[in-house]
C-alpha cells in the first residue's frame, strides 16, 4: 500500500526536525557549521518536498485506477511564485516548522528570502495560472499544468537615475529543489523541412512530414499541493535540448563549435520567457517556443491515454485541454495531425475529438494583442500544421458559405487567415473553430468578446460563449501574505472562509463593533509599518504610515494609465504650491511594476514617476505630505508585501480595455477600498462591496467608443480646465527634470493631439472622485467600516469560485477525494 510513515513522511517535531538535519547532511553535504543561508533553506525546501511526494504519487495512482477525466491547463506562463512558505500554509506545516527552526537558531523568515521566485510568467495571465493551479488542487480536481521551464525568467528590475535598467533572471543558478526530471518521459519535436504524400500498404493516403531540426523535451516537474486535502497536482515544464548531444565527425575533425552547434542552438527554444504583457512578439522563436511545448504536451497527453485506453477514440471524455490565451492555440492543427499522421484516425473523427477536448479562454480585447502569424513565417516552422490548417479553414469556409449564402464579407472576416500584402494565420479564429467553449475572463469582457472581438463566431455558435470572471486563491493573498488579518478573521469566524472564501460574509456581523474595527484598523496599521520599513530598505524614502497609502502596482502600460494617477499627485502639488496651508489629507503613493523592454513609452512613465517623487519628496513646501515611491522589481513575494499594507487601490484603466485584472481583487481581499473605472471585474466588485464602498469615475466603454467615433479632440479639455493645464506644464516645462527640460514634451503633446487612452477626458472626474476618497479616509470610523465590509464581500474573487464553474460548465469534471491508505 501507500502508507509509509517515516522519516520521509512523518510530521512529528521530532521527526521533522531529524529529517532536516539529515538533508543539510547527506543531501547538501554540510555540517551546520559551514552551512550557508541557502544550504539550509536548500535542505528545508528537500524536507518539504519529501512530505510531498508521499500525496503526489497517491494521487497519481488514484488517478489512474479510476480512470478519472483529467484537466490540461496549457500556458505558456505560470507565475507560481516562491514555493516553501505555500506548501508550508497548504500541508499545515507552518507554525510546526517556524518553531522547529526557533530550537535550531535560525531565522525562518530569513531561510524564506532564500528561494529565487520562479518568475515564469509576465503578470495577469500567468499568475492566474499559478492560482487556478491551487485551486484545482485544493478541490481535488485531477489536473495538469503543462509549460516551458524557460531558463530565464521575467527580467529584474532596476532603476538607474530613474530609469528602468533590466537584468537577467538566472533563477535556476542554485538548482532547484522543486522539481523532478523525467528524463524517460522526453519527446521528439519537429521543426522546419517539408512534407510528401504517400499512400501507405492498405492505399490509404497519407503525409509525412521530413523535417530538418528534430529537438528533444524534457520534463520537469513540480508538485502543487492543494489546502487542507491530500490531493496534489503537477506542474509539467518542458525544457529543451538537442538530439545530437555531440557531432563526432566535426569533433574529430577539430571544429568544436560545430560539435555542439545543435544542441546549442537546440537550448535557445526554452531559454527566455519574452517579456511582453498584451503585445506578440511575432518572432520566430516565439513561435517554435509555442509548438515546442504544445506537441510535447500533447504527445505526453496521447501515450499516457494510451496507456490506459488502448485507442484514441474517447479521448475527450477522459481529459479537458484549456488553452490559456491563444499562444497554445497550435495545439488545434497539432491534435489534428497527431490523430491523423501518427495515430490513422479519419479526418472527420479527428475533428470531432479535437474540437470536444478543446477549450479557450480570452484574456484580451487590445486589437494589438491579438496573436496573428505570417503564413510564410508559419509554413517554413510548421509545414505540416500549415497545411492542416489551410484544410480546417477550406472546411469552415464551406460552412460558412453554405449558412450566410453570398455573404463573402462574413467569410472573409471569419477566415482564419486573413489576407494582404502578407497573409498572417489568425489564432484567435484558429482557437475558437477547433473548440468547443470560449471564454471571456470578466462579465463586461464576455459581452464585448459577443459584441465587437469575436462578434461573427458569437453569430455562428452562440452557445459556446461562456463567461468565467477570474478569481485568486485566497491561500496564498490572504492567508498567507497578510497573517495578521488572516488571524483576526479566524477568530471572529472561524478558519472555514479558507477554502469557503463566501464565509467572510459572517463579518458583517461585527461591522459596527468598535472594539473589532479597531483590531481591524491596528493590523492595516502594522501591516503598513512593515511595508514603510521595506520601503526605506529599498529606497532610503521615509513614509509615514499613518498616510493614507494611494496603490498602483501592475505592468507599466499605457491603458492601465498610470499617467493618470501621476496627473493627480501632481495636482495635488500644484495646491500645496499654491497654498502651502492647505489641510490635505496626507498620501503617500506607491507604484511598482514592470515595463516591456522595447516599450519606450512605458519606461518614460517609470522614469517620470521616479521623477516627479524627487521633486515633491524634497520640496519643503510639501512637509512631508505627500510621497511618491517607486518599488523596483514587482514579482509576486512583492506583492505580498504591498497587497496587505494598501489603503487604496487604484483600477483606472481606460474602460474597455483591462480584460478583467486580477490585482484588483487581491486588494479589495485585503481591505483596501478601489478607485476605479467601470471595466473588467471592477464592475463586479462594485457590485459586490456595494457602490457606496467603491469610489467610482471616469467614462463607459460605450461612452468612450461614442467619443470616439465621434472625433475626439482632447485639447478642449485643456483648454476649458486650467487646473489640467498646469499639470501639463510641469511636465513639459522640465519642472521635474531640471538636468533634461524636453524630456516629457512628447508625452504632452500626445496628450494634447491623440490621448488614445482618454486621460483628458477622465482626468476632472478622477479627481473629483480623489477628493471623496480623501474625505471618507479622514472620517475613520466609516473609512474602516468600508474596508471591512470590502473584505465581507470580497467572497466571489476566490479562484475557488472560477474553478468550480469552469469544471461544472466547461470541463465536466467532478472532484476525486485522494487517500493516503489505499
Ligand atoms: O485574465 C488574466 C489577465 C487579466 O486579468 C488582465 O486584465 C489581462 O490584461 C491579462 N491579459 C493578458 C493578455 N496577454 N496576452 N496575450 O495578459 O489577463
Amino acid at each position: 500500500g501507500l502508507v509509509c510513515e517515516d522519516e520521509r513522511t512523518s510530521v512529528t517535531p521530532e521527526t521533522l526536525k531529524r529529517a532536516y538535519e539529515a538533508h543539510l547532511y547527506y543531501s547538501q553535504g554540510k555540517t551546520s557549521a559551514i552551512a550557508t543561508l541557502r544550504d539550509h533553506y536548500m535542505a528545508l525546501a528537500y524536507m518539504v518536498r519529501d512530505r510531498l511526494l508521499q500525496r503526489w504519487l497517491a494521487s497519481l495512482s488514484t488517478y489512474q485506477q479510476q480512470h478519472v477525466k483529467v484537466v490540461c491547463y496549457l500556458s505558456a506562463e505560470f507565475l507560481m511564485g516562491r514555493h516553501l512558505e505555500n506548501c508550508l500554509i497548504n500541508l499545515h506545516l507552518h507554525d510546526r516548522v517556524q518553531q522547529v527552526l526557533d530550537e535550531l537558531g535560525l531565522d525562518f523568515e530569513q531561510l524564506l528570502e532564500k528561494e529565487e521566485e520562479p518568475g515564469l510568467g509576465n503578470g495577469g495571465l500567468g499568475r492566474l495560472a499559478a492560482c487556478f493551479l491551487d485551486s484545482m488542487a485544493t478541490l481535488d480536481i485531477p489536473a495538469v499544468g503543462y509549460g516551458i521551464r524557460y531558463e530565464f525568467g521575467i527580467f529584474h528590475q532596476e532603476l538607474h537615475n530613474g530609469w528602468q535598467i533590466e537584468i537577467p533572471d538566472n533563477w535556476l543558478r542554485f538548482g532547484n529543489p522543486w522539481e523532478l526530471e523525467r528524463r524517460e518521459q522526453a519527446v521528439e519535436i519537429k521543426l522546419g523541412g517539408h512534407t510528401e504524400a504517400y499512400h501507405d500498404a492498405r492505399g490509404r493516403y497519407c503525409v509525412s512530414w521530413i523535417p530538418d531540426r528534430v529537438i528533444r523535451a524534457i520534463p520537469y516537474d513540480t508538485p502543487v499541493p492543494g489546502y487542507d486535502t491530500n490531493n496534489v497536482s503537477m506542474l509539467r515544464l518542458w525544457k529543451a535540448e538537442g538530439t545530437t548531444e555531440l557531432n563526432l565527425e566535426a569533433f574529430n575533425s577539430g571544429n568544436y563549435d560545430d560539435a555542439v552547434a545543435d544542441k546549442m542552438s537546440s537550448e535557445t527554444i526554452s531559454k527566455v520567457l519574452y517579456p511582453n504583457d498584451n503585445t506578440p512578439q511575432g518572432r520566430e522563436l516565439r513561435l517554435e517556443q509555442q509548438y515546442f511545448f504544445v506537441s510535447a504536451s500533447l504527445q505526453d497527453i496521447i501515450r499516457r491515454h494510451l496507456m490506459n485506453h488502448g485507442h484514441l477514440e474517447r479521448l475527450h471524455e477522459a481529459i479537458a485541454v484549456q488553452l490559456n490565451d491563444t499562444h497554445p492555440s497550435v495545439a488545434v492543427p497539432e491534435l489534428m495531425r497527431l490523430l491523423i499522421d501518427e495515430h490513422h484516425l479519419t479526418w472527420d473523427n479527428a475533428w470531432t475529438i479535437t474540437q470536444r477536448t478543446f477549450a479557450y479562454t480570452n484574456h484580451t480585447l487590445l486589437p494589438e494583442a491579438l496573436e496573428r502569424w505570417p503564413v510564410g513565417m508559419f509554413q517554413r516552422t510548421l509545414p505540416r500544421l500549415m497545411e492542416i490548417i489551410y484544410e480546417i479553414n477550406w472546411r469552415f469556409l464551406a460552412n460558412v458559405r453554405a449558412w450566410y449564402p453570398g455573404d463573402d464579407t462574413r467569410a472573409r472576416r471569419l477566415s482564419l487567415i486573413e489576407e494582404g500584402a502578407e497573409p498572417q494565420v489568425r489564432m484567435a479564429h484558429l482557437a475558437c473553430v477547433g473548440s468547443h467553449a470560449i471564454n471571456g475572463v470578466a462579465a463586461l469582457h464576455t459581452q464585448l468578446l459577443k459584441q465587437e472581438t469575436l462578434r461573427d463566431f458569437y453569430e455562428l455558435w452562440p452557445e459556446k460563449f461562456f463567461n468565467m470572471t477570474n478569481g485568486v486563491t485566497p491561500r496564498r493573498w490572504l492567508l498567507q501574505s497578510n497573517p495578521r488579518l488572516a488571524n483576526l478573521i479566524s477568530d471572529r469566524i472561524g478558519n472555514d472562509w479558507i477554502h469557503d472564501l463566501r464565509q467572510l460574509r459572517r463579518l458583517e456581523d461585527s461591522v459596527n463593533d468598535r472594539e473589532f474595527l479597531q483590531r481591524w484598523a491596528e493590523v492595516k496599521h502594522q501591516n503598513k509599518v512593515d511595508l514603510s520599513r521595506y520601503i526605506y530598505q529599498q529606497t532610503r524614502i521615509e513614509v509615514d504610515p499613518h498616510s493614507l497609502f494611494d496603490v498602483q502596482v501592475k505592468r507599466i502600460h499605457e491603458y492601465k494609465r498610470q499617467l493618470l494617477a501621476v496627473m493627480h499627485i501632481v495636482t495635488l502639488y500644484n495646491w500645496l504650491k499654491h497654498n502651502p496651508q492647505l489641510n490635505l489629507v496626507p498620501r503617500t503613493f506607491i507604484f511598482a511594476g514592470k515595463a516591456a523592454p522595447g516599450y519606450y513609452r512605458a519606461k518614460q512613465i517609470v522614469k517620470l514617476i521616479n521623477a516627479v517623487g524627487s521633486i515633491i519628496n524634497h520640496d519643503p513646501d510639501v512637509q512631508g505630505r505627500l510621497k511618491v515611491v517607486f518599488l523596483p522589481n514587482f514579482n509576486v513575494s512583492l506583492g505580498q508585501r504591498i497587497y496587505p499594507a494598501a489603503d487604496l487601490s487604484e483600477q483606472i484603466s481606460t474602460a474597455g480595455k483591462e480584460a478583467s485584472g486580477t490585482g484588483n481583487m487581491k486588494f479589495t481581499m485585503n481591505g483596501a477600498l478601489t478607485i476605479g473605472t467601470y471595466d473588467g471585474a471592477n464592475i463586479e466588485i462594485r457590485e459586490e462591496v456595494g457602490p457606496e464602498n467603491f469610489f467610482l469615475f471616469g467614462l463607459r466603454a460605450e461612452d468612450i467608443a461614442r467619443r470616439q467615433s465621434r472625433g475626439y479632440r482632447p485639447v478642449e479639455f485643456w483648454s476649458s480646465n486650467a487646473e489640467l493645464r498646469a499639470v501639463l506644464d510641469r511636465f513639459s516645462s522640465g519642472h521635474f527634470t531640471p538636468d533634461q527640460p524636453n524630456l516629457f514634451q512628447d508625452l504632452v503633446s500626445d496628450l494634447l493631439q491623440r490621448d488614445e487612452y482618454m486621460l483628458m477626458a477622465d482626468y476632472q472626474s478622477y479627481i473629483d472622485c480623489q477628493r471623496e476618497a480623501a474625505a471618507a479616509y479622514r472620517d475613520s470610523d466609516r473609512w474602516w467600516r468600508m474596508s471591512l465590509l470590502n473584505t465581507a464581500r470580497s467572497g466571489k474573487f476566490s479562484s475557488d469560485r472560477t474553478i468550480a464553474d469552469y469544471s461544472e460548465q466547461i470541463w465536466e469534471v467532478k472532484p476525486v477525494p485522494v487517500s493516503l491508505s489505499t
